[in-house]
């Protein structure tokens, strides 16, 4: 399933997740799909190319469209050995339209590659890893003349469990289409548009508006949904449907406060890659849910989904939780050399759009964030911070936009998001008292643009290998000082009213590339509360503890 629910009754979707054969350094091996090479021992550390194969079975000819949730990092599809997709980055989904498949037997094949050495701008040797597969799943879907590309929704209170829902709805002609019907019902609400007569490849979107009432408010702890559902008609025929999942909610930014419905909260959680001890990058739908159980037991109420776009899984997950998420496009740390290099900008553009025209409807997600701790102290920096903003507001104008920032003193772009984070690591990289530390980043955000905007502290944390105990020195990596740092960081910053929340960094215990193993043991990132295997450290109780002061 690509999703946790059905997205299509009346389309024909099969599912391409099974047993595929893969090719790696001569090798042949069966590789379950969603799923990374890296779960075979011997390419447990295969950084290259792989081919991943399956024979699929038509039944009729027509016109057909394949769907891969994530590839990681980069795709070559061919189908029947013609080359029909090419797709950069593990983080955002991506298709092919496949036209005039005739019924029989075909080849699908796709050339994975997950090494560095591709002059790759975002996936290189960086504090997380890049693993190589199909890390989410894969589907096949039959279309008819036209299809339902996507739908956009978003909402408006207009007073007690009343709201009115607009709905963009995205048609696209797969051969010349005479005028069409549109139909869409969300919670008990319908509503009806003529399309006009559309040419082979044309698009057409309208917009609908529904006034619903009676509605339960989506909200933190209230995984309230409506299944969003629109029909595509021709001479009153169904031709095609899309069923998406929705919630009734609103999110402002009011001076220096964060309102959900209308209410001032206090954002905490934690950052979690998608990456488990025993998964990898393709994590299954259950892990996510023990991920999230675990992650509600310490009292979150959020997630930052650093650094890059989620499984739209997860994300369904969230929804249905009522977890909020902080969700990013994918970057982290890249110097200004690397801003500077000719592919960036439209690489970093188009997982923009990516991101934010799959994952619109989610609920859960509460902000958009972008280009994690890359240059924003140099003036060219700010000219990518300031476009790539302003290309988010322009995809999304309902949602409030950010970056989690680590140029201490020096950052020139506070002035430029909605809302202004900061990773600080006192007591971990440095010395500082929390409290202190965080007051004099505090007091540089405001003097920089920040005054009259909210302030999130979207990392603290420090590092503890799990199972080392040191009761009595209480040695940096151990698990009790971890705990006594976690403690002071979250006194500090949730003691700060001028905050407004606070991700720890980080949820669980994540691989790292090789080459940052000199101060990262064991090649991990060792920060997590929880281990890769998602066994909780003793910190797990501090932040429990702690997460109740607020
Ligand atoms: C940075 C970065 C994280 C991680 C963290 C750490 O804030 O954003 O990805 O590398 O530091 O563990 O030091």
């Amino acid at each position: 399933m690509y999703r946790i629910f059905d997205e299509h009754q009346l389309r024909r979707v099969v599912s391409l997740n099974s047993l595929w054969s893969m090719e790696a350094q001569g090798k042949t091996y069966p590789m379950l799909v969603p799923g990374v090479w890296e779960r075979i021992p011997e390419l447990s550390s295969y950084k290259g190319k792989a081919d991943f194969t399956r024979q699929v079975t038509v039944d009729e000819d027509g016109d057909y469209l394949l769907r891969f949730g994530g590839v990681s990092h980069t795709a070559e599809v061919y189908w029947d050995g013609e080359p029909v997709a090419r797709h950069y980055n593990a983080y955002t989904a991506f298709e092919a339209l496949l036209p005039c498949v005739r019924a029989g037997e075909h080849t699908l094949r796709v050339t994975v590659d997950n090494s560095y050495e591709t002059g790759s701008v975002l996936h290189f040797a960086n504090d997380y890893y890049t693993y190589g597969g199909l890390n989410r799943p894969v589907e096949m879907h039959r279309l008819g003349r036209a299809r339902i590309r996507r739908m956009q929704f978003s909402c408006l209170q207009t007073g007690e469990g009343a709201y009115t829902a607009h709905v963009e709805v995205f048609v696209q002609a797969l051969k010349d289409c005479e005028a069409m019907q549109l139909r869409v019902c969300v919670a008990g609400a319908e509503a009806a548009a003529d399309l006009p007569a559309m040419e082979k490849g044309g698009e057409h979107a309208c917009t609908l508006t529904l006034p619903v009432t009676g509605v339960t408010p989506w909200d933190v702890g209230q995984g309230s949904l409506y299944d969003l559902t629109a029909l595509l008609l021709s001479d009153g025929c169904p031709i095609d449907d899309l069923t998406d999942r929705v919630g009734f909610r609103t999110v402002e930014v009011r001076g220096e406060d964060i309102l959900l419905n209308g209410r001032k909260i206090f954002i905490k959680g934690f950052n979690r890659h998608e990456d488990h001890g025993q998964f990898g990058s393709a994590l299954s739908v259950d892990a996510m849910m023990d991920d999230l159980h675990l992650l509600l037991a310490t009292g979150a109420n959020s997630v930052r989904t650093c650094h890059y776009p989620n499984d739209p899984r997860f994300l369904d997950l969230c929804d249905a939780l009522g977890v909020l998420v902080w969700e990013e496009h994918h970057s982290r740390g890249l110097s200004e050399e690397t801003m500077r290099d000719p592919r960036f900008d439209e690489i970093c553009e188009k997982i923009n759009e990516e991101m934010v025209t799959q994952h619109y409807n989610h609920p859960c997600i509460w902000v958009w964030g972008l280009l994690n701790e890359c240059e924003s102290a140099t003036e060219f920096g700010r000219s990518v911070y300031s476009r790539q903003l302003a290309q988010l507001r322009r995809l999304d104008p309902t949602r409030p936009t950010t970056f989690a920032s680590c140029r201490f003193f020096t950052d020139i772009c506070m002035d430029l998001p909605d809302i202004c984070s900061f990773n600080i690591y006192p007591r971990w990289y440095h010395e500082a008292p929390a409290a202190e530390y965080a007051r004099q980043i505090v007091d540089f955000m405001d003097s920089a643009g920040a005054k009259g905007k909210p302030i999130i502290f979207s990392e603290f944390g420090a590092g503890a290998i799990a199972g080392f105990h040191d009761p009595f020195r209480r040695a940096k990596w151990s698990e009790e000082r971890q705990c006594d740092i976690l403690d002071e960081q979250l006194r500090a910053i949730m003691g700060m009213e001028r905050v407004s929340g606070a991700y720890i960094w980080q949820f669980a215990d994540v691989r790292v590339a090789e080459s940052w193993a000199h101060t990262r043991p064991r090649t991990m990132n060792n920060k997590g509360v929880f281990d890769q295997f998602r066994r909780p450290k003793l910190s797990f109780s501090v932040v429990q503890e702690r997460f109740k002061d607020r």
